[in-house]
């Protein structure tokens, strides 16, 4: 094999008879989105849609400023520098293409761990105009069952007594916008790209919360100033695997550290209220519309929800993959009953979207062996994603006196998972959730109380107190302590 080429801005052009590489001047642009939280989400939807723009000769004032502020983000942030934050997507069809280009709309990328005043300095600069955000669910720092800011988060607690040492994204976002306003300059757009309902709204609610018992003035001045577009995001992402980086080095002759896969369906659906100006978006598909909600609904509950439902009862099956999941007659079977008698009647009409096909779309999608999504990444921090995806989907049909089997046995599966922490078959399981010793301890009481696991109210609410809910759950999860396998209780139900 020769010695793959480095991928670095000098070697672009020798690149470039390898796959498609920026054509545009990466050097003298302004940097005008600064991103907080880049993995590999953003990498493949935000900053590929610049990409695009600015292939297209669009933008050139929206450079992206990269940041991370957990210490985990300091080994993409090294290689990305090595790279000249260039990086490869590599998009993966079904039927086992492969399309892989160089991304070139990150610019630069800032540490708040080790560089808290350079990320200060950054956000709060002229040429900042949109902070953008993925900082996953439970970034947003908040109860899911009663929707308050956590004060008791020992950061947040630290930075409301040092504003100067910002650690979480809202010591930060208040630092730069007090620097901001002290110096007459406007605030910027925050755009939510998390997968959380009214994302933007929540931030908005979020900050405010913080901001008001660090500085009331301050929290004023935001009020009125910083929009936060709420916006729906779509995009399978898994995560890079060691084959990928040789696919890349061995048929490709490309080194790069660290690229990003992803399906080739790529959607973004956003509110046009921004305070300070945005990228045309629009010209690469983006959608402006004047409500999200409808859209992120749909998204949530169905796309994130489904995949939960698989990922959950998959685990535990001992199915490693998305795809190996939909693959199997029962689990698809059980899918579409979950979205077709519980999912889908909680959304109403949404303007311009057929359901049917919307969710015909999501099979075809999620089958796509290309991909090989991984069981673990969609169960990772079920905690935060449960209570915005699927737990409120069994309220709002308790509520109406709708369905609720389908979701209930994956709350029950989800118990027997923490609890036993491997498969049916006894194999380890992957388990990585901010909340896993409580999620255990919670469930390992299982066997002496049937409820034990409802009990935490901060992720189920007051299901352990609804008898319509508690009777249904009570009796799958007997059925599932005898050891009865899942797929057989899956069968019996469609
Ligand atoms: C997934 C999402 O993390 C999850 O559980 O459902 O990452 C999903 O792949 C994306 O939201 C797709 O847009």
């Amino acid at each position: 094999m020769k010695t793959p080429i480095q991928l670095q801005q000098q070697n672009l052009e020798e690149l470039g008879s390898q796959m498609p590489v920026p054509i545009y001047n990466r050097t003298d642009n302004k940097i005008g989105i600064v991103h907080v939280g880049v993995g590999g989400f953003h990498r493949a939807h935000q900053a590929y849609y610049l990409h695009q723009l600015r292939q297209l000769g669009e933008a050139s004032d929206w450079g992206i400023c990269g940041i991370g502020l957990r210490e985990a983000d300091t080994k993409l942030s090294t290689i990305l520098k090595k790279q000249d934050h260039l990086y490869t997507l590599m998009v993966k069809h079904p039927d086992g293409k492969i399309e892989p280009q160089v991304i070139g709309s990150i610019v630069d990328f800032e540490m708040g761990t080790t560089s808290p005043e350079r990320v200060i300095a950054r956000l709060a600069n002229a040429d900042t105009k949109i902070v953008s955000l993925t900082i996953t669910e439970g970034g947003y720092n908040f109860n899911p069952t009663t929707g308050k800011f956590n004060f008791n988060n020992p950061d947040i607690q630290h930075e409301l007594c040092h504003p100067k040492d910002p650690i979480t994204i809202y010591g930060f976002l208040t630092a730069a916008l007090k620097r901001r306003r002290d110096s007459g300059l406007p605030a910027f757009t925050i755009l939510s790209c998390d997968n959380i309902e009214h994302n933007g709204d929540m931030a908005r609610k979020m900050l405010l919360a913080f901001a008001k018992v660090q500085d009331e003035d301050l929290a004023k001045w935001i009020s009125q100033e910083v929009r936060f577009p709420n916006s729906m995001v779509d995009r399978i992402t898994p995560v890079t695997a060691k084959a990928d980086i040789d696919t890349l080095a061995k048929n490709y002759g490309v080194a790069d550290e660290w690229p990003v896969t992803c399906e080739p369906f790529i959607q973004w659906v956003v509110e046009d209220k921004f305070s300070n100006g945005r990228p045309p978006f629009e010209k690469v598909g983006v959608q402006f519309v004047p409500d999200v909600g409808p859209y992120e609904k749909m998204k949530l509950r169905l796309l994130n929800a489904g995949h939960s439902v698989l990922g959950i009862l998959g685990a535990i099956h001992g199915h490693s993959t998305i795809n190996a999941c939909v693959e199997d007659e029962v689990f698809a079977n059980y899918l579409r009953a979950f979205l077709d008698e519980e999912a889908t009647s909680i959304l109403g009409d949404i303007k311009g979207i057929n359901l049917e096909d919307y969710k015909d779309s999501l099979f075809e999608r999620f089958a796509n062996p290309n991909i090989k999504d991984s069981v673990s990444r969609i169960c990772s921090e079920s905690s935060a994603k449960l209570p915005k995806f699927l737990i409120p989907t069994i309220h709002e049909n308790l509520a109406t006196v709708g369905s609720i089997k389908f979701a209930t046995l994956v709350l029950v599966a989800w118990c027997y998972y923490s609890d036993k922490e491997t498969d049916q078959n006894g194999q380890a399981l992957k388990i990585v959730d901010a909340m896993r010793d409580e999620l255990h301890h919670a469930a390992s009481e299982t066997k002496i109380n049937s409820l034990a696991f409802l009990r935490q109210e901060n992720l189920f609410g007051d299901l352990a107190k609804n008898n319509n809910f508690t009777r249904i759950y009570t009796s799958m999860l007997q059925e599932l302590y005898k050891n009865n396998k899942i797929n057989k209780l899956m069968q019996r139900m469609i």
